[in-house]
């Protein structure tokens, strides 16, 4: 069948999160088969959408493949004696789920049973998962993967608006603009259609774009449609501390917006008097001529924008480093008004409201503090429960990965929409947590390399093949809807929870029904800062372009702060940062940075890209990207194989020499499985605040090195094809 218009119309296709919504549900692969040999079960229709106006990525147009994807798990899945798979039923699955389930909670605690989630569930299903985790299993033990990706961010927009909605306006507001400063995001290959939001800006000679490498993203800062500014990596808060003296001490300040609409400036004036631009240029490599010219121009804009993107939020100081970006857009005054602002580009298809409705380890539905005790009053309302049933906050991603097996940690573990042995940092320990578990239980569509490592694999649903509804980054509802049945021995996640509910007399009620957990969430909601009391499924199928807080009655509200912030005394909060790690910007003698991203073709750890002919057969393998000059120092050449290693692990994979990154500088892929993991070795080092991993600056040492298990005359050919 063919997915008309209407019937993409609301699912993941329909947004900015866009691409991503597609992406999240249309990602990654095994090994490549001929594109003919897939018979596709949906084809896959634009439509027009203010956000992304039709156009999808690669990702989004292949996504059909993985729909009939020859890899995908039709039945439940038991891991046997020899450690192979064999199916097993439905009944006897949920049975063995929730009788491991049972015992490891009457023999370890009920804090030994943990749950991860992922970004990619619909808001209904991470909903519900966060409810079963609480009182189903009584754990407080519950986090997801959007810790490794929004959480930077969402601390900063919550510590200084007191809200945390990625773009607090439209992405159609930034059509206007003449100045946008965006700081590590590499949209042109991350979120394709959304780069044509960005052309006034580049017809009036203000994209600026600051990333270490001369991305494609860079690239549309050419023939004078802007600036690439590109630091050392991990220098941005210095960067924008740079930025923020120069707007003071030149006077280009909004001092009247910033005595109507903040606290905190004189603490920030302060804090930035010792940032004199050599100083910075020192530390960031940026000259002095160009964070002048910077200023200047954001100062001068009408219509100034200023995005962040992992490239700057993937860090140990990466609230901080967000919270600059948006001291510097308050300093400036452009946050709360009809024609400039600051926001965050999300991720995941569904990463904006996947940290809305309770799968962080700290938080309730209607993005509630769990330690709040009238949010536990309010949702034990709506479960039927009371508060004291409701467990408190439980740990962060990276601590929740770190207990993986130990004891007095996690004994037992429920994946949901995640592939931690390939995204998480310090991949080979997650990998050992995993297999020190008890019981592994994962619920996916393919035998991710998580799934690989289970003793339970639950085969679920895919996009196409579900109703729900997923939150835009610019806290746009939208509706997934059904379009075709899901293979048969195949179950939603809803499902699933209701069953072992049932099994393990949890208290409250567990619908399978979407519309009916939709109708919870928004009651649960009722009150909270992501507000969806005013919503149902037919507002939403009728079109209403429902943006959060949306309580009953309201229209809903595409522009946030226009008249005041979300702290009680309506103003934004500046709070002064300063640079926590070490500033010098040489590293160990021989050493070079690591930064790790994403390519166009790939999603997240290419669990469902790689299993896409076109996607995998245009980009195979991971692949280092190195500046000549380093190269020839290293006598490495392009096409010919490195090593890059640190004391967490090792990788070999070929180089790609390109002089569009910076020469101290290397980056890798992290979308590629075995030993070209790039989370071998990032660190679990995280930001004290989000608990957001550092995933953007490692050190590395590199060496060339001969093709890995090639024989000699293998050899000489992969080098005479380089
Ligand atoms: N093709 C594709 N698209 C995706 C995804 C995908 O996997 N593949 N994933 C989706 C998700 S979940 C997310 S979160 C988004 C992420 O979207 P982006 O944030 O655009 O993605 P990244 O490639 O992680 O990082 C962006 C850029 O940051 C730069 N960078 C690295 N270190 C630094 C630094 O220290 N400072 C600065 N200024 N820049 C730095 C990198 O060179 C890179 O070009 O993409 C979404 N879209
Ligand atoms: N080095 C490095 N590491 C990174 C990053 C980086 O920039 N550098 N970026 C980080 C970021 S921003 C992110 S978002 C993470 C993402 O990392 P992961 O969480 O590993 O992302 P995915 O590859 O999307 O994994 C999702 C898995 O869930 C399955 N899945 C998809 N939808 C559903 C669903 O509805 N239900 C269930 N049960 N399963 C589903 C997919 O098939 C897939 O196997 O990676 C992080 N890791
Ligand atoms: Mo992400």
């Amino acid at each position: 069948m063919t997915l008309t218009p209407t019937a993409v119309a609301n699912t993941a296709v329909a947004n900015t999160a866009v691409a991503n919504a597609a992406l999240a549900n249309a990602a990654p692969a095994g090994p490549a088969r001929p594109a003919d040999a897939v018979s596709l079960p949906v084809t896959i229709a634009g439509r027009a959408f203010p956000t992304n106006r039709g156009g999808l990525c690669k990702k989004g147009w292949t996504a059909a493949e993985l729909l009939g994807s020859a890899d995908r798990i039709r039945e439940p899945m038991l891991r046997v004696a020899d450690g192979s798979f064999a199916p097993i039923s439905w009944t006897d699955a949920l049975d063995l789920v929730a009788g491991k389930l049972r015992a490891g909670r009457a023999e370890h605690g009920a804090d030994s049973v943990g749950v991860f989630g992922g970004g990619g569930l619909t808001n209904e299903k991470a909903y519900q998962l966060g409810k079963f985790t609480r009182l189903a299993l009584g754990s407080s033990r519950i986090d997801y993967n959007g810790r490794f990706c929004m959480s930077s961010a969402a601390a900063a927009g919550n510590r200084a608006f007191g809200l945390d909605r990625g773009l607090p306006f439209r992405v159609e507001d930034l059509d206007a603009a003449d100045t946008i400063l965006m700081l590590g995001s590499n949209v042109a290959q991350t979120m394709p259609p959304f780069i044509g939001h960005l052309d006034g800006a580049r017809q009036a000679g203000g994209l600026i774009v600051v990333d270490p490498r001369r991305t494609a993203t860079a690239r549309l800062t050419d023939d004078g449609a802007g600036m690439h500014v590109q630091p050392a990596p991990g220098t941005d808060l210095v960067l924008l501390l740079g930025l923020i003296h120069l707007v003071i001490t030149e006077r280009l300040a909004d001092t009247d917006y910033l005595s109507r609409r903040t606290t905190g400036f004189d603490q920030l004036r302060f804090s930035v008097a010792g940032w004199y631009p050599q100083r910075v240029q020192e530390h960031t490599g940026v000259p002095v001529w160009q964070l002048q010219g910077l200023a200047r121009r954001l100062a001068a804009g009408r219509g100034t924008y200023i995005l962040t993107g992992r490239g700057v939020e993937q860090h140990v100081d990466g609230t901080d480093t967000a919270t600059a970006a948006i001291n510097l857009a308050l300093v400036l005054g452009l946050v709360g008004t009809t024609h400039s602002g600051y926001g965050t580009l999300t991720g995941q298809g569904n990463g904006q409201g996947g940290r809305e409705h309770g799968q962080k380890c700290d938080q309730l539905p209607g993005y509630r503090k769990i330690t709040d005790p009238a949010a536990r009053a309010h949702v034990a309302g709506v479960w039927g429960v009371t508060p004291e049933q409701i467990p408190g906050a439980g740990i962060p991603a990276v601590e929740l990965l770190n207990a993986l097996g130990r004891p007095g940690g996690i004994r037992t573990l429920l994946v949901h929409g995640a592939n931690v042995v390939v995204s998480a940092p310090d991949a080979d320990r997650v990998r050992q947590g995993l297999a020190n578990l008890e019981f592994l239980v994962v619920c996916d569509f393919f035998f991710s390399e998580t799934a690989a490592l289970a003793d339970v694999v639950l085969p679920v649903t895919q996009w196409a093949e579900e109703e729900g509804t997923m939150t835009s980054l610019e806290g746009r509802v939208l509706r997934r809807r059904r379009a075709i049945d899901p293979p048969a021995g195949v179950r939603s996640e809803l499902w699933i929870f209701q069953e072992l509910a049932r099994r393990l007399d949890a208290p409250g009620v567990y619908s399978a029904e979407p519309g009916d957990v939709f109708d919870e969430l928004c009651l649960a909601s009722e009150g909270g800062i992501a507000d969806y009391s005013g919503l149902d499924y037919a507002l939403l199928d009728a079109g209403e372009p429902a943006y959060w807080p949306y309580p009953a009655g309201s229209g809903g509200t595409p522009r946030l702060f226009l008249e005041r912030f979300a702290h009680d005394d309506g103003r934004a909060r500046i709070v002064a940062v300063t640079p926590r790690t070490v500033l010098v910007p040489a590293q160990t003698e021989g050493a070079l940075t690591l930064i790790t991203g994403r390519l166009l073709e790939h999603y997240q750890s290419g669990s469902q890209t790689r299993r896409v002919a076109e996607l995998s057969d245009a980009q195979p393998e991971a692949r280092m990207q190195v500046h000549p000059a380093t190269a020839a120092s290293l006598g490495v050449v392009d096409g010919g194989w490195v090593e890059l290693a640190n004391e967490r692990g090792i990788v070999r994979c070929r180089a790609q020499l390109s002089a569009d990154i910076r020469p101290d500088t290397v980056f890798l892929p992290f979308h590629f499985p075995a030993d070209q993991r790039a989370n071998l070795l990032t660190a679990g080092a995280t930001d004290p605040i989000s608990g957001m991993p550092e995933f953007k600056r490692t050190a590395v040492r590199v060496r060339a090195i001969d093709a890995p298990g090639l024989s000699a005359p293998d050899h000489e050919r992969v080098m005479a094809d380089a």
